[in-house]
C-alpha cells in the first residue's frame, strides 16, 4: 500500500503540473487526510468496489491503480471522474450521483452472494443531501454490504457546510459503525485547482 509520503508527493506533482498549465481541466486535490485514508483502506480488499466523487486521486492509488495510469488519466483531463473498472473503482463529479450506483452495486453483491463489499466516499456537504440520507437508510435497513466514508473538510466549495444548514453538528458527525465511517481533515488546497490558476 502507498505511504503517506508517497500520496503527498503524488498530489504535489499534480499541483505543480496544474499550476504550470499542463493540465487543462479541473483537479480536486487532497491534503491532510493521508493517515485517515490509509486506515480506511486497511479494510478494502481487491475484490471490493470503491465509489468516489470528483476528489479521488488517493483512493485510486490506494486501490492499487498504478501511479502512471492515474497520472495519465489526470493529464488527459479526467481527474474529475476517474474510473478504472478493472480495479473496481468508479468516480462521478455529480454531487450525490455516485451514491445510488454504489447502493445498487451493494445490492448486486448481496443478491449474488459474492464475498466483496462497497466503500462509498462522500464529502460533508454531500452527506447532508437527501439522496445520501436515503442511500444510507436503505443500506442499513437492507443490511447491504456497503459502508459510507464521510469526509469532513467543513466546506462545500467555498461554503461552510454547518453554516449553510444552520446545524453546528453535522448529521453523521463522529458516527463510526458498520455503515458510516466519519473523519475530519483540514486541507491546504482550494476546492479545485492548486492555488495559482483558474479557481472554481
Ligand atoms: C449536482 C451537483 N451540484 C453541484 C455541483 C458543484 N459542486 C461540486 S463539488 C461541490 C461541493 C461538495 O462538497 P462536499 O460534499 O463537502 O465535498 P468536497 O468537495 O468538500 O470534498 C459542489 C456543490 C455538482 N458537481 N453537482
Ligand atoms: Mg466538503
Amino acid at each position: 500500500m502507498k505511504t503517506k509520503e508517497e500520496l503527498i508527493a503524488f498530489e504535489d506533482q499534480v499541483a505543480a503540473l496544474f499550476n504550470a498549465g499542463k493540465i487543462r481541466a479541473p483537479v480536486h486535490l487532497y491534503a491532510g487526510n493521508e493517515a485517515a485514508l490509509i486506515d480506511v483502506f486497511k479494510d478494502v480488499r481487491p475484490a471490493d468496489w470503491v465509489f468516489c466523487s470528483w476528489r479521488s486521486h488517493y483512493q485510486c492509488l490506494l486501490k492499487g491503480v498504478p501511479e502512471q495510469q492515474v497520472l495519465d488519466e489526470i493529464m488527459a483531463g479526467r481527474s474529475i471522474s476517474l474510473c478504472f473498472p478493472e480495479h473496481r473503482i468508479y468516480s462521478s463529479a455529480i454531487v450525490g450521483g455516485v451514491l445510488p450506483i454504489a447502493v445498487g452495486a451493494a445490492m448486486a453483491l448481496q443478491r449474488s452472494g459474492e464475498r466483496a463489499m462497497v466503500h462509498c466516499f462522500v464529502g460533508d456537504m454531500t452527506a447532508e443531501t437527501g439522496i445520501a440520507h436515503e442511500s444510507i437508510k436503505y443500506s442499513r435497513n437492507h443490511k447491504l454490504p456497503i459502508r459510507f466514508i464521510v469526509e469532513d473538510n467543513a466546506k462545500s466549495v467555498c461554503t461552510d457546510t454547518r453554516e449553510a444548514w444552520n446545524q453546528p453538528r453535522l448529521s453523521f458527525e463522529d458516527v463510526c459503525d458498520d455503515y458510516v465511517h466519519y473523519y475530519r481533515y483540514t486541507t491546504h488546497y482550494p476546492h479545485a485547482g492548486a492555488g495559482v490558476r483558474v479557481q472554481f
